[in-house]
């Protein structure tokens, strides 16, 4: 089954990323590798705003060798790429007008993309503010999404629909003072079932609202770097919902 099929089936799903920039030597990285590994999230993204090939290169690679979930790309640039993921969210970052993030870095990573065997899923990226400015704003010189403009977040997210993007992925960014509100995700989960939400989600509670007001997949970043047993608790919370 390829990971847009896995995606559009899941229910209440749960994706860790990984910014391999965090990481100053591979014994660190290949120690969080385990630990992430042991807490079976559904989905492991890795990228990040500021990452080399090689890091980034290097990363997918021993991550492949620790984790069975599906390892797939959250791009911050072209060149981060890797033969051994299994999919790559090709981002449009359509709440900015940034030519370069609509359309720019895709083009450069083609020629790459072409030679390699991973799914490409179209996904119409929104940032929404989250308190703080975030790197994604801060590198891709974009405005986020007023956190209460419902009705622009909610038409942005139509127009990426007709654009043909298979997914929506609405982020506060990584380490946002505030996640997205429980209405804004309800509204974007009426446009396209198939919604990511991320940026700024710290506890099983506000994991569990994204889940309730139709986030199909939940991405935790920053909490797991600052606290590594919050991967107990999201095992827990998986379990919890297999009983
Ligand atoms: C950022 O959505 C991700 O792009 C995750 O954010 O690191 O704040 O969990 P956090």
């Amino acid at each position: 089954m390829n990971v847009l099929d896995i995606f559009k089936i899941s229910a209440k799903g749960i994706a860790i990323l990984i910014d391999p920039d965090k990481f100053t030597s591979d014994k660190d990285l290949l120690r969080f590798l385990d630990k992430v590994s042991f807490a079976k999230p559904d989905f492991v993204f890795i990228g990040g705003s500021t990452v080399s090939k090689s890091d980034f290169q290097n990363c997918v690679k021993l991550a492949k060798e620790k984790i069975t979930a599906p390892l797939i790309i959250f791009p911050g640039a072209s060149h981060q790429l890797s033969e051994h993921a299994d999919a790559i969210l090709f981002l449009s970052l359509i709440s900015g007008r940034n030519p370069d993030y609509l359309i720019g870095h895709h083009i450069d990573s083609v020629p790459e993309l072409e030679k390699m065997n991973i799914e490409i899923i179209s996904t119409s990226y929104m940032l929404i503010e989250g308190g703080k400015k975030s790197s994604v704003e801060y590198i891709s010189n974009t405005n986020p999404i007023p956190k209460d403009a419902l009705s622009i977040a909610r038409k942005t997210a139509v127009a990426g629909k007709f654009l043909g993007h298979q997914i929506i992925y609405a982020d506060a960014g990584s380490g946002a003072k505030h996640c997205i509100s429980r209405e804004m995700i309800q509204l974007l989960s009426k446009v396209n079932s198939t919604l990511i939400i991320g940026g700024g989600i710290r506890s099983i509670e506000e994991i569990k609202n994204a889940h309730e007001a139709g986030a199909k997949i939940v991405v935790i970043g920053n909490k797991i770097e600052e606290d590594i047993n919050f991967l107990l608790d999201i095992s827990n919370y998986r379990l919890g919902m297999s009983l």
